[in-house]
């Protein structure tokens, strides 16, 4: 059945200084591009360990998403060259065609061409979201300066909470997020506590090649050499 919410045309809105939803930016095409390229990155590697693994985190617990990193490898709570947290080889190379996408979104989201030119992402996390799982709230903050995330959403929609910079604790807003969806983090954004407390699963479209779940796809600029 069509869900009427498809037909309604969203606006682009400044979520908070720095903060910027761009909705249905990727038409299907490129949506499709990105899932293949996911599936590419998300393959199992010669050692046989998985592409796309949940992370576990030194409190013992356990992400319920799965995660794969391109240009640097982020287990927590830091970034490096290869793969530490699991068969140690070298984390998958990030493609000069993503850096372009990047410095696409900046322009799109803040309409400064400058800002753009300059937009110089070096990792991507690709995160997938099965039915079940969920990002508690947290600061991204283990990349070495604070130039702009870019966030591209497919697939399921998801609830995003944008919070403050202060703690966990509310104000928080909650958006949704859905398959094509751009989403920008810079200036006093860039530091927010933000999460996804759920996804609506079986919202995504199967055209696009993902027949379940959400993938989330965002752009950091590490500051690291080497
Ligand atoms: C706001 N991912 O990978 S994307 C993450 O949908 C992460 O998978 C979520 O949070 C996801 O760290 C949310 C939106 C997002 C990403 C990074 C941010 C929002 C952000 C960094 C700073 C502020
Ligand atoms: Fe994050």
């Amino acid at each position: 059945m069509t869900d009427i919410r498809a037909l309604v045309p969203r606006q682009r809105a400044r979520v908070a200084e720095g903060a910027v939803h761009v909705p249905d930016w990727l038409d299907l095409d490129d949506q499709r591009r990105l899932v293949e390229a996911c599936r590419e990155w998300a393959r199992p590697r010669p050692s046989g360990q998985p592409g796309m693994r949940a992370t576990r985190l030194p409190s013992g617990g356990v992400m319920s998403v799965r995660t794969v990193c391109l240009g640097w490898h982020w287990h927590p709570y830091r970034y490096s060259r290869t793969v530490d947290d699991g068969d140690g080889a070298s984390v998958l190379p990030f493609p000069g065609w993503l850096g372009e996408l990047g410095r696409r979104a900046v322009a799109e989201a803040y309409r400064d061409a400058a800002a753009a030119a300059a937009y110089r992402p070096d990792i991507a996390l690709v995160n997938y979201y099965d039915d079940a799982a969920r990002m508690g709230l947290h600061q991204d903050k283990d990349e070495r300066g604070r130039d702009p995330v870019v966030s591209v959403s497919l697939g399921d929609a998801c609830v995003f909470r944008f919070g403050n910079t202060e703690s966990r604790k509310r104000p928080w807003t909650d958006v949704e997020l859905r398959s094509g969806d751009l989403f920008v983090f810079g200036g006093p954004s860039r530091l927010a506590y933000h999460g996804v407390p759920r996804t609506f699963p079986g919202t995504g479209d199967p055209a696009i090649g993902l027949a379940r779940g959400r993938l989330n796809i965002t752009l950091r600029v590490s500051g690291l050499e080497g």
